[in-house]
């Protein structure tokens, strides 16, 4: 579906893993190359799932249950794909996506207690069998992610309170997923200085893409 190799890639892992900044690297490096650059993030990226991003990060935990936030996710997703990724995707952009699919089999699935089955059901409703070329499994240990979180001094959204447990979870769902789908997945060591993980990033993209940076 994509035009000229244009990828769609998405940013996954824990709070404070890096992704937001990774992405705006990677988006120059394409850019720079002379690529066009779709940034876009989840849940939000369109006007509308921006506001179901207030709903469904705001309150407590808790505030809704796990199958409620699978179907936010989903029904912002949806839109998104529709409107913003697959267009970009036509005309020959690349797309950078800060969290995608995964997100919800890891938050709402594995940690949230979603059956796997029924979370890849409702993918397959709602999206068929589009997924990322490329994803980023930012992985570094849960206490380091959070510290860079709680330095930024923001209020924090209802993922960020809950025990430390769910954040061990969320981060073996990932590297879980990343074994079942190697090619898709590329594990990369964020707990590294910002230059370093941006270079493994690159290295990736270029063994993955033919195209270099
Ligand atoms: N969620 C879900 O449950 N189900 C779904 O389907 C989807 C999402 C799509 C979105 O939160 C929440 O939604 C998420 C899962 C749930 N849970 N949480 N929380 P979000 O978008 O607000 O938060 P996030 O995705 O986890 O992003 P983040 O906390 O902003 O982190 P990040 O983007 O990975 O990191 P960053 O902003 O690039 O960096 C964080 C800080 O660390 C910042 O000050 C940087 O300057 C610093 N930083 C970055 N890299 C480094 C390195 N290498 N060294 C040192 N410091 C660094």
């Amino acid at each position: 579906m994509s035009q000229s190799g244009a990828k769609f890639i998405s940013f996954e892992g824990g709070e404070g893993a890096g992704k937001t900044t990774q992405i705006k690297c990677l988006g120059e490096a394409l850019r720079h190359a002379g690529h066009e650059v779709v940034v876009t993030r989840e849940p939000g990226g369109t006007p509308d799932a921006e506001i179901v991003r207030d709903i469904v990060l705001g309150g407590e935990p808790g505030r809704w249950s796990a199958i409620e936030e699978m179907l936010l996710m989903y029904t912002a997703r949806s839109q998104l794909v529709r409107t913003v990724i697959k267009p970009a995707l036509e005309r020959g952009a690349w797309v950078l996506s800060d969290r995608f699919a995964d997100s919800t089999m890891v938050y709402q699935g594995f940690a949230g207690g979603v059956p796997m089955a029924e979370v890849r059901a409702l993918h397959k409703l709602v999206l068929g069998n589009f997924n990322p070329d490329i994803t980023f499994v930012m992985d570094i240990a849960p206490d380091s992610g959070m510290e860079r979180v709680h330095s930024r001094a923001e209020v924090l959204n209802q993922f960020e309170k809950r025990e430390a447990q769910f954040y061990e979870d969320t981060r073996n769902a990932y590297l879980d997923i990343a074994k079942a789908e190697p090619t898709r997945c590329a594990v990369i060591n964020a707990a590294q200085k910002s230059q370093l993980v941006a270079r493994d990033i690159m290295q990736v993209i270029q063994e993955r893409t033919g195209i270099t940076l």
